[in-house]
């Protein structure tokens, strides 16, 4: 039988461009040469194409891209205009997550438990006499932060008016929208998402076992991350909700193939809320969506064939 010929997309006019050059190769050894003909595919930094691809010279397309292009659904985009089968999210699902306010209205809108938050646009901060109104519902320490999930960049913690004031400048050079969270005390949890749209299945629950603030975010989750504890020392009925409230999330955003969904823990009170969903988590064997998933049973391996198969069955549907 003929071997199917998967284009691995990688590269792109990313900060993260290296990265994801990283983590393609870490794709492209764990594809079985029995059953695929790989070919990786790099986007340079000025958009150019290594390869054109059509319908014809690949069979399914694997992006493994970092940022806004490849991961807010305007790759996505453009193959689905090539009618070409790819893996993972869809438009509509990397566009929502992508997006830290429309990803929290969308939770909101499906009662899914997210931090306190608000956000508002530059022209709301240019314009109101009262910049403090804009926050007053939240308490210190506040996390200030570019709508735009593209990278860790513009993001500030911040504990009085003036830091607020800086920060939020800083994160309106990045987006014209920013959003301000109320930072909150809590253990770090994280639950891979597999599967179809309405039987996907969740994984081992991970703990980051990381010091302090959220900062280095981005860093924390596509690092191999050595102070993970896999899986999770939890309360079964907290690893239940955790389980249960990825599949929730995911299906809010309309999710498809693959999706890693980030928790804070408070303890004290055995409060649960999702901090983010990302539809190009960190994919390395090494990663914590990985190995959520090899302590589930399944492999770099089988997880890699799993999402394969799941991007042609989205095409053939
Ligand atoms: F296509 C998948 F499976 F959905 C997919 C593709 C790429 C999942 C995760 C990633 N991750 C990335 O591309 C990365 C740039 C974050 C590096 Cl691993």
């Amino acid at each position: 039988t003929e071997r199917l010929r998967v284009a691995v997309l990688a590269g792109g006019p990313s900060a993260e461009h290296e990265v994801s050059l990283q983590s393609a190769q870490a794709v492209l050894d764990a594809l079985p040469r029995a059953r695929y003909d790989p070919v990786l595919v790099v986007i340079d930094r000025q958009g150019s194409w290594s390869l054109e691809l059509r319908r014809g010279v690949v069979d399914v397309v694997f992006p493994v891209l970092h940022g806004p292009y490849g991961e807010d659904g305007v790759v996505q985009g453009h193959l689905e205009a090539l009618g070409l089968p790819y893996v993972g999210c869809g438009v509509l699902a990397s566009a929502v997550a992508m997006d830290k306010t429309v990803m929290r209205r969308v939770f909101l809108a499906e009662d899914i438990p997210v931090t306190p938050h608000v956000w508002f646009t530059e022209h709301d901060w240019n314009t109101t006499t009262d910049r403090w109104g804009l926050v007053k519902s939240l308490d210190w320490p506040m996390y200030v932060k570019p709508a735009n999930m593209g990278s860790s960049i513009g993001i500030s913690r911040v504990t009085s008016t003036e830091e607020l004031r800086t920060g939020v400048e800083l994160a309106l050079r990045h987006d014209r929208v920013a959003v301000v969270e109320q930072g909150v005390v809590a253990r770090e949890l994280t639950c891979g998402v597999l599967g179809d749209h309405d039987t996907a299945t969740a994984s081992a629950i991970v703990e980051l076992n990381v010091e302090g603030d959220w900062l280095d975010y981005e860093g924390k989750y596509l690092s191999d991350h050595e102070l993970a504890t896999v899986p999770a020392a939890l309360p079964e009925r907290i690893a239940e909700e955790v389980r249960e409230l990825s599949l929730r999330a995911y299906r809010a955003i309309g999710g498809y193939g693959l999706a890693r969904v980030d928790f804070l823990y408070e303890e004290h009170t055995g409060r649960l809320y999702v901090l983010e969903i990302n539809t190009m988590p960190g994919f390395t064997p090494r990663s914590v969506y990985a190995r959520g998933w090899e302590a589930s049973g399944l492999s770099y391996a089988d997880l890699v064939d799993r999402l394969i198969d799941l991007g042609l069955a989205r095409s053939n549907a």
